[in-house]
């Protein structure tokens, strides 16, 4: 084929460097019927359970700032000890994670149970865990460690089967047209930077459209920093055609447009881009018929790293979490903090194994089970539900009537209907009487911290 000549090849440069500028507001929203989004969410449905992992040269740090501890959550070091810009970069020159190993990573999510992954390519503090060509305040160029993070990480999800997604941050307390202007506070919401348009245009879209074109099909991204003043929902929804114009098939959350409602995280009523809610360190009291949503929560305090952050929740919290949160329609998206090292806290591993030792026996009731057709039981336990089955997943033994759970008659429920123990097999007494159906639960529950007793439908 002929080389183009100069001028065609100038020509063809500057077609391709404004088409890359456009801003996206050009780029129609997205339109889809209901069975398109059905099939695009339907992965994330059926998985039910994420890692969230939030590292970076906040890890670094890991809460201690210039030999005194910050209050607060890890990452957010920069805002809380007020750390101005040129020094925190230095601590970039220290990110060099030798034990990094992202397919010990990819494996540690796996025998959890956990089947994506959300990593923070960018937070708040606008570094980049990739090799960005937009930004030298990247993996490659600010620190010794040179090792593109996200395609090594991408490389091992590809492997395990596991989903990979970004989290990635509207607020960037680095760039001079975003939030860096605010120093030392990075966060005051009632700044403003004229020139944010700026930063959209040369820095996120820019990054975004790395993100989505050299990793492979990236599951979810996982918007966040969506506060700041300076991003409208015109933006939002902007950002969100962006996103879907690279990659169709993606999932983007609510926090990528300004509907949502605080910590709570769901999406309040009026046209506001995003497929689900994001209630954060929180469950929703209830189910939420027709919502997806998934609950982010931290192992401990922190989402990043911090030493001195032992307030690790118990296995039996963790794994009443998943039923609860799955009961009621929605994904757990459970937080680990690495060390500055590349490596996953002992007593993060410890509890994922022991999610992962549950789920092996009881993934039937959690992995596409659907929100409970009933309200909470009157004994300590929850239901999920899916087409040919019940599962009344139950905490405690109730003492009375002794040992017998108690649920409304299911739809689909028949005189063929068994009730059996999900662990073992075993067949359980039930009887049903006045539109109730009673089973009678063995003297010692198969396990201590969540027993699942299926009951077949027709
Ligand atoms: O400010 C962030 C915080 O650092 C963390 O990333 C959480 C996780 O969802 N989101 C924001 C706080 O709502």
């Amino acid at each position: 084929m002929k080389k183009p000549t100069l001028l065609v090849s100038c020509v063809l440069l500057i077609a391709l460097f404004a088409t890359a500028r456009l801003p996206a507001e050009n780029l129609p929203r997205w339109q889809e019927t209901p069975e398109q989004r059905a099939e695009r969410m339907a992965w994330f449905k059926e998985a039910r359970f994420g890692m969230f992992i939030h590292w970076g040269v906040y890890s670094v740090l890991g809460g201690t700032y210039q030999g005194d501890q910050v209050a607060g959550i890890g990452e957010w070091i920069m805002q809380q000890a007020a750390i101005p810009p040129a020094d925190y970069e230095t601590y970039a020159s220290m990110f060099n994670p030798r034990f990094f190993d992202a397919d010990a990573w990819a494996r540690i999510a796996k025998q959890a149970g956990m089947k994506y992954i959300v990593i923070t390519s960018k937070h708040h503090d606008g570094f980049a865990l990739w090799n960005s060509q937009v930004s030298p305040w990247d993996i490659m160029e600010a620190t010794p460690f040179r090792r593109d993070i996200l395609k090594e990480l991408a490389d091992a999800c590809a492997k395990h089967g596991i989903k990979l997604c970004f989290y990635h941050s509207i607020m960037d307390w680095h760039h001079p047209d975003a939030q860096r202007a605010f120093y030392p506070s990075y966060n005051d919401n009632k700044q403003s930077n004229p020139n944010f348009r700026r930063y959209l245009d040369t820095k996120m879209k820019p990054q975004l459209r790395e993100l989505l074109t050299r990793y492979g099909e990236i599951g979810i991204l996982w918007f966040d920093g969506e506060w700041v003043n300076d991003y409208t929902t015109e933006m939002g929804k902007e950002i969100d055609a962006f996103v879907r114009s690279i990659q169709p098939k993606i999932i983007v959350n609510n926090r990528v447009d300004k509907g949502r409602q605080g910590m709570a995280g769901l999406t309040r009523a009026g046209d506001f881009a995003g497929d689900y809610g994001t209630p954060e360190q929180e469950i929703p009291a209830t189910g939420l018929a027709g919502v997806d949503w998934e609950s982010c929560m931290t192992m401990n305090d922190t989402w990043a790293w911090k030493a001195s952050d032992t307030k690790w929740k118990s296995n039996e919290v963790l794994i009443r979490n998943l039923v609860d949160i799955v009961s009621k329609g929605g994904n757990y998206l459970l937080n680990v903090g690495p060390t500055p090292e590349g490596i996953i806290p002992r007593p993060s591993v410890e509890r994922l194994r022991a999610m992962g030792a549950w789920l092996a026996v009881n993934g039937e009731a959690i992995y596409g089970a659907e929100a409970s057709p009933f309200a909470h039981p009157t004994w300590q336990g929850r239901f999920t539900r899916k087409a040919d089955a019940l599962y009344a997943i139950v905490f405690e033994r109730p003492a009375r009537p002794d040992g017998w759970i108690n649920l409304p008659q299911p739809d689909g429920f028949s005189e063929c209907s068994e009730a059996t123990l999900l662990a073992t097999g075993e067949r359980l007494e039930m009887v049903a009487r006045q539109g109730q159906v009673f089973v009678n639960l063995p003297d010692r529950l198969p396990d201590p911290v969540a027993t699942v007793v299926k009951i077949s439908l027709k």
